[in-house]
């Protein structure tokens, strides 16, 4: 059922991104964040017993404890950070029927779970979660860059300036893909700063509960975070099933179907499996001739 108004349709279409306020309910993030606190405090407990961190900081919430254990260990982010995470919860957010209602609204009713979902547990003042400026596209292989790749950012507490929400460039996915460069200090691709022209960033603060829609010609940044809390989101992408992922190295899956319903994947455990036996293709990579140029 799509569930997006004309007049939103609209803004998203002429502006590149639509934040959809109160889209989930606390029932439908809650989940998620249990799932992620359990695998913080069983990382915990194990590095304390390790002797690897002086305290399980058990006294911290969910949105600053992974901040204390990671000043003393990686271990426990590098387990939740991206898309290693193929926990139940969060397949049930991935296929939650709001999202999918709202993906419907702007790619169709045959909806692809994009391979590229990422968690991001965005840490303050760390340099591995400071997204710069890039289109998604830009991570994609060119043959998709005229598919509608829809991402849905959701943050997991509310994602405000000083933690770091999101940064776009209004009305700049009417550009084509822009120019990006790997950044050597990361992984992370970035576009240069002289690409934009006349264009003024837009800051986004979202609060839990509300999500954030962008096309996958959008430019957008995470600003840094200059607070003590981690800025927890999840971003998944959907696009129309028939057109291509461009994006080999992980598996995506069949969300809603009218026209193959014995395909949509229903189980986390089914999601699980699909995530971990997909033998990972190339990396698109279509920057690389670019890296030493300019
Ligand atoms: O959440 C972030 O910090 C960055 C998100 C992002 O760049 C994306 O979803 O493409």
């Amino acid at each position: 059922m799509k569930t997006l108004s004309n007049s939103q349709i609209h803004d998203f279409n002429e502006n590149g991104y639509l934040l959809v306020e109160d889209a989930l309910s606390s029932d439908d993030l809650n989940p998620l964040i249990q799932e992620f606190e359990e695998i913080v405090d069983k990382g915990a407990k194990q590095l304390y017993g390790d002797g690897e961190i002086d305290s399980e900081f058990k006294e911290e919430g969910f949105d600053t404890r992974l901040a204390k254990i990671t000043e003393q260990s990686p271990t426990v982010f590098q387990k939740v950070f991206s898309g290693a995470h193929t926990g139940p919860a969060l397949f049930d957010l991935l296929i939650n029927p709001k999202l999918l209602d709202i993906a419907e609204s702007l790619v169709g009713a045959e909806i692809m779970c994009h391979p590229a979902y990422r968690v991001r547990p965005k840490l303050p003042e760390h340099a591995r979660t400071l997204v710069p400026w890039h289109q998604d596209a830009g991570y994609m292989e060119p043959r998709c860059d005229s598919v509608l790749q829809l991402t849905i950012w959701i943050p997991l507490i509310d994602a405000t300036v000083e933690n770091g929400c999101l940064e776009v460039m209004p009305h700049a996915h009417r550009d084509g893909v822009f120019l990006h460069r790997q950044n050597p200090e990361n992984f992370y691709l970035e576009i240069p700063d002289e690409e934009f022209q006349d264009v003024e960033p837009v800051v986004i603060p979202v609060n839990f509960g509300s999500v954030l829609l962008l096309t996958n010609l959008t430019p957008h940044r995470s600003i840094p975070n200059v607070s003590h809390q981690v800025r927890w989101s999840v971003d998944s992408r959907y696009q129309d099933a028939a057109k291509p992922t461009g994006y080999q190295p992980e598996a995506g899956f069949l969300a809603r179907s009218i026209l193959e319903p014995n395909n949509v994947v229903t189980t986390p455990d089914e999601f699980k499996r699909i995530r971990e036996e997909h033998k990972p293709g190339p990396g698109p990579n279509r920057w690389a001739k670019n890296e030493n140029n300019d």
